[in-house]
């Protein structure tokens, strides 16, 4: 049986960033739900809200202090409520951020928990031994350094792999473990559709602490082989237990660690011999491949055959975690950007499985340089001057109009607007048939309207250097064409047999002729084949 995440496209909301309802320049809950009309008309099924629970927001709300509640600079409890309302109204589905890897060090359990050794919370967090000395040779992601951190009340330390702000919960401790779970079924009752799961591989940590092996890769493994802080057989127990929590109703997507498409492919369980574990997984594949036709066939063929059995396909190109792909994917003039963006959308909008769109991507948004002074995350700030500035650049307001502060704030933007606003909004796009935002409505539209590009298998054929082609089939029934020139210079396609196009260059012949068919630069054909 179907299910709606598996026809459904994703679209993710970094929140803070997306619309600001009342002028103090921080997007919000109200904000999003004054735009639920513009992403319905956009075509995607469902949103995917990254955090907005209360937060010292030392890491953007990735390090939450209250798993119930809504930090009051997104709005209220209310607001989420409404929120959920309001899309269901719509027919938009709505996954909220489970981040519990790790919770805020301002958690009141974490502050009960470093009081002392007796209190309860004590064993919901992973400590050292008492003479306060280092168990193991586990790193800080953003430290560049160890993972345990003094706690003088206690003598130990703390384990801590992402910040120091962030401390890991035990989850081997069955009290934590419930504790987890409740908060699941409060957000359910609410009427939640899904979660999505924040360093879900990483949950459960060695018994017995044992160092890491030596890697040879710097980034991402900082020297090390994550086996014994990361990726534990262990974590499956856990994904089938939050599993029988959500059931199929609702979806789980888990955020896999690690550049690994075998480790997200194993934390589908064994959906086909009835045990299911998250429902959705990402692979990051996509976003760490060039602009080449073949390495992302590759990509997606290698997750193809790497999936067991019943498992749904996840593709996404960008996230609020690693730069936008408009930019990863930009060429030396800025229509070989454009052309690319769109070339993209068809790739990601027509292959088999869910697409996950990140806000922006929707009007090609690409990053900028953030000046030093203005840079707001604490891992672009830590690394600077090194590398891309860390993620602030894919973070910046969404650009809804020409106007002041792109249309994203009355007030002062909490990061700096893309300089391209003027140009580059979703306003002007509406109004251009020829815009990227154009080319999203058009390939959404043609996802609802046909079941092989919902739910059809895919074929990919040879075809030559710098085209991508493939069919989507259902058995018994229609079967389309999609070929993509990566090259922003015409290729000619062979084409077996003939079709009627339903996606193809302005003023092209709508009659596709077995024979020979030129493809413009950049060009996407997608075509009925008779
Ligand atoms: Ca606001």
């Amino acid at each position: 049986m179907r299910r709606w995440w598996q026809d459904a496209v994703f679209y993710q909301i970094y929140p803070r960033s997306f619309a600001d309802s009342d002028g103090d320049g921080v997007g919000d809950l109200r904000g999003i739900i004054g735009k639920l009309d513009y992403l319905r008309g956009l075509g995607v099924d469902a949103l995917w809200i990254s955090p907005f629970f209360p937060s010292p927001q030392r890491d953007w709300g990735y390090d939450v202090s209250d798993y119930r509640g809504v930090d009051p600079c997104y709005g209220t409890l209310e607001d989420a409520k409404d929120l959920l309302a309001a899309a269901h109204a719509r027919g938009l589905h709505i996954l909220f951020d489970l981040v519990v890897n790790h919770s805020s060090d301002e958690h009141p359990w974490f502050k009960a928990a470093r009081s002392s050794t007796t209190a309860p919370e004590h064993d919901w967090y992973l400590w050292g031994p008492s003479d306060g000395s280092k168990p193991n040779n586990w790193v800080c992601l953003f430290e560049q350094g160890p993972a345990w951190f003094p706690n003088p009340a206690t003598g130990e330390r703390y384990l801590s792999t992402f910040t120091p702000f962030q401390p890991e919960f035990n989850w081997r401790d069955p009290g934590l473990r419930r504790q987890i779970f409740d908060i699941m079924q409060y957000w359910c009752d609410l009427g939640v559709d899904g979660f999505r799961l924040d360093v879900a591989t990483a949950y459960v940590k060695d018994a017995e602490l044992r160092s890491n092996p030596f890697s040879p890769n710097l980034i991402p493994d900082l020297f090390q082989r994550h086996v014994y802080d990361r990726n534990r057989p262990e974590v499956h127990g856990i994904f089938r237990e939050m599993r029988a929590i959500t059931g199929d109703d609702r979806v789980l997507v888990g955020e896999t660690h690690g550049r690994d498409p075998a480790l997200a492919a194993a934390s589908y369980g064994a959906p086909a011999e009835g045990a299911p574990e998250l429902h959705l997984n990402f692979n990051f594949d996509f976003m760490e491949t060039g602009w080449s036709a073949k390495a992302l066939r590759a990509a997606a063929e290698r997750w193809y055959a790497l999936l067991p059995e019943g498992a749904w396909p996840v593709f996404t190109l960008s996230n609020h975690d690693r730069p936008r792909h408009a930019w990863r994917f930009r060429g030396a003039r800025p229509a070989v950007t454009e052309g690319r963006a769109k070339a993209a959308a068809a790739l990601l909008l027509t292959l088999r499985g869910s697409p996950f769109l990140y806000y922006g991507e929707e009007i090609a948004m690409g990053c900028r340089r953030i000046p030093r002074a203005m840079l707001r995350d604490p891992l672009g700030i830590k690394t600077w001057p090194l590398g891309f500035l860390g993620r602030d650049p894919e973070r910046t307001p969404m650009q809804w109009t020409a106007g002041a502060a792109a249309g994203f704030s009355t007030g002062f933007p909490w990061l700096p607007i893309n300089p391209d606003w003027e140009e580059r909004n979703v306003e002007a796009q509406l109004a251009d048939p020829g815009s990227v935002l154009s080319r999203y409505r058009e390939l959404l539209a043609l996802r609802r309207a046909f079941p092989e590009l919902r739910e059809g298998g895919i074929r990919f054929m040879d075809a030559g250097r710098d085209l991508l082609v493939y069919t989507r089939f259902v058995e018994g029934g229609g079967a389309l064409l999609v070929a993509i020139n990566f090259s922003d210079r015409p290729r000619s396609l062979e084409l077996d047999s003939p079709g009627e196009v339903i996606l193809g260059e302005e003023g092209g012949p709508a009659r596709l002729e077995a024979g020979r068919r030129r493809l413009g630069g950049l060009e996407t054909l997608i075509a009925r084949l008779s």
